[in-house]
C-alpha cells in the first residue's frame, strides 16, 4: 500500500510538472503559433492553359488568376458562382474570387473553351490551439497535485 501510494506520489509529482512546463512552453511559444488565416492563391494563366489547372483552397481563401499571356483569357465559371472574370492579354492582368463556401467549382476560358480548371474549396480543419495545450497542462497539474496529496493523507 504504502509502495503505491509512493508510486502515485511521484507520479503524480511528475504529472504536475509536466503540466507545468507545458503550460510555460506554449505560453511561450503561443506568438508564434500562425493562426488558421485566410490565404491568397495564385493559378497562373499561360499558353492558354490554367496553371495548376486543379486547386484546393480552405474556406475563405481567394484565389487569383494572373493571364500571362499575350492573349485575353477570362475565368468563367461553369455554373455562374462569381461574375465572369476578363482579363485581357500581354499586361499580366489579375483577377480574384474570394470562396467562402466549401464546393468544387469548375470553370472555363469563355474564348477558348478548351481552357478548363476547378477550384476545390475545402472546409477549414481547426488546428490545435496553444489554449488547448494549456487545458491539458492545467489538467495535469490537477490530477498531479491531486496524486501528490493522497501521499500525506
Ligand atoms: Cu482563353
Amino acid at each position: 500500500m504504502a509502495r503505491y501510494l509512493k508510486t502515485g506520489s511521484s507520479l503524480g509529482t511528475s504529472l504536475a510538472i509536466a503540466g507545468l512546463v507545458m503550460i510555460v512552453a506554449v505560453s511561450f511559444a503561443i506568438p508564434f503559433i500562425p493562426a488558421a488565416r485566410a490565404a491568397t492563391v495564385d493559378v497562373s494563366i499561360s499558353g492558354d492553359a490554367f496553371h495548376p489547372q486543379t486547386i484546393t483552397v480552405s474556406v475563405g481563401d481567394t484565389v487569383r488568376w494572373t493571364n500571362d499571356d499575350a492573349v485575353e483569357h477570362t475565368v468563367t465559371s461553369d455554373t455562374g458562382a462569381w461574375t465572369e472574370i476578363i482579363l485581357p492579354g500581354g499586361t499580366g492582368a489579375q483577377g480574384s474570387f474570394t470562396f467562402n463556401t466549401a464546393n468544387t467549382y469548375p470553370y472555363h476560358c469563355s474564348i477558348h473553351t478548351f481552357m478548363t480548371g476547378s477550384v476545390i474549396v475545402g472546409s477549414v480543419v481547426p488546428e490545435f490551439s496553444g489554449e488547448f495545450f494549456v487545458v491539458i497542462g492545467l489538467v495535469a497539474v490537477m490530477f498531479g497535485l491531486i496524486a501528490a496529496r493522497r501521499k500525506q493523507t
